[in-house]
């Protein structure tokens, strides 16, 4: 598939502004829609065309797709544990955005149709030991007991991307996202996951010298974390490929504990921190690794960048964003706002 135009929606956010960055760099024409104001995107491209639009709206997501190739919808609601357990009914409104644009790609005869989905989609039961070995394999995603609210939301736009290939023809490409972290993602705010959280964390308590650390669970829990860049790779392998068009894992398998998660940012930070246990805080599932079985067979490939040296460059970027921002003070973090006034802020995937 040789793409010559885009739309990227949702390309405000973290995986968006850096797709577009992508796609620029390769002479191909872009469109970004996001429904935030362009003062709030993660990155903006003065080569593109940047629209500020709600795709939740039909006339906003079909005016979206018209006159690209390729389609890729990284659009919904979305955010760390913190924020998609307390904020399901929002998450599932997503569904309107992929299901419109869907509709759009349809109608106007998109070449490609890219769609970010999550291993929120996993059944709950196979996550419910604390192992690295949890490696989830595509068909773990049925009997279907996804994450409450927002994984429902994925596996259900999931299947209408194969029903709208199988009857409409729409030619649809799934990648199920494992925690994606990087720089130019969120890393305050109540949205941000774990690996930006605990830099952010790690920072924060060499600022104020108060050597402690916030921890959510009892940090044996596991998780694997793709960088920005291999996801980047991900994408394109599974959008531009002729012949697999299945929802596919496109995550890393280097599991971690997330104590571990916090060795490293200790050790990239230069200083070992107290830690303190917050059992009631949001956990999500036990263990959950990638298997990469099918990614290597169809692609010969799988994400490979090491966390130690993703979380590197994450760490930095966020310190220098931290000393932008609050002066080297420590800033005072609010949780999430809940409910419907925040669909504002509605933005790009970051799975
Ligand atoms: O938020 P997250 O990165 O999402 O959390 C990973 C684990 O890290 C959780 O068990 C959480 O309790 C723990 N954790 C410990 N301290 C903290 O300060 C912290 N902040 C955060 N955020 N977590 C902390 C994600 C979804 C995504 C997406 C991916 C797909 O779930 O939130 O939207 O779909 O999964 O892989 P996580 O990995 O549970």
């Amino acid at each position: 598939m040789n793409t010559r135009s885009a739309v990227i929606c949702g390309g405000g956010g973290f995986i968006g502004g850096h797709l577009a960055a992508d796609l620029l760099s390769k002479g191909i024409k872009v469109r970004v829609v996001d429904v935030k104001p362009t003062s709030e995107w993660y990155q903006v491209h003065p080569e593109a065309e940047n629209i500020v639009a709600d795709m939740n709206l039909r006339d906003a997501a079909f005016a979206a797709v018209k006159g690209s190739d390729t389609v890729y919808n990284l659009a919904c609601n979305m955010g760390g544990m913190g924020f998609i357990e307390t904020n399901k009914g929002l998450c599932m409104i997503s569904v309107l955005i992929n299901t419109h644009l869907l509709m759009g790609a349809r109608e106007y005869g998109a070449k490609r149709f890219f769609y970010a989905s999550s291993a929120c989609v996993y059944n709950g039961d196979k996550q419910q030991e604390s192992k690295i070995e949890t490696f989830l394999k595509e068909e773990d995603a049925y009997p279907a007991m996804p994450e409450d609210g927002y994984g429902w939301e994925k596996l259900f736009s999931e299947r209408m991307c194969r029903h709208f290939r199988e009857d409409f023809k729409v030619p649809t490409r799934v990648a199920r996202f494992h925690n994606v972290y990087g720089p130019f993602g969120t890393w305050e705010g109540g949205r941000e996951k774990a690996p930006a959280a605990i830099c952010r964390k790690v920072i924060e308590a060499k600022l104020s010298g108060k050597h402690e650390i916030e921890i959510w669970g009892d940090g044996q829990q596991t998780r694997s974390f793709m960088y920005i860049t291999d996801c980047l790779k991900g994408i394109h392998k599974i959008t531009d490929s002729e012949t697999w068009h299945e929802p596919i894992n496109l995550g890393s398998a280097e599991g971690v504990t997330i104590n571990q998660l916090v060795d490293l940012a200790e050790d990239i930070g230069g200083i070992k921190l107290k830690r303190n246990y917050n059992l009631n805080a949001p956990k999500g599932v036990n263990g959950r690794n990638s298997d990469n079985t099918l990614i290597n067979k169809v692609f010969g490939w799988e994400p490979d960048t090491r966390l130690r040296d993703g979380l590197e460059k994450t760490y930095k970027w966020i310190y220098q964003e931290y000393m932008e921002k609050y002066g080297g003070k420590v800033a005072v973090q609010k949780p999430a706002p809940i409910g419907a006034h925040v669909r504002e802020k509605a933005t790009a995937g970051a799975r």
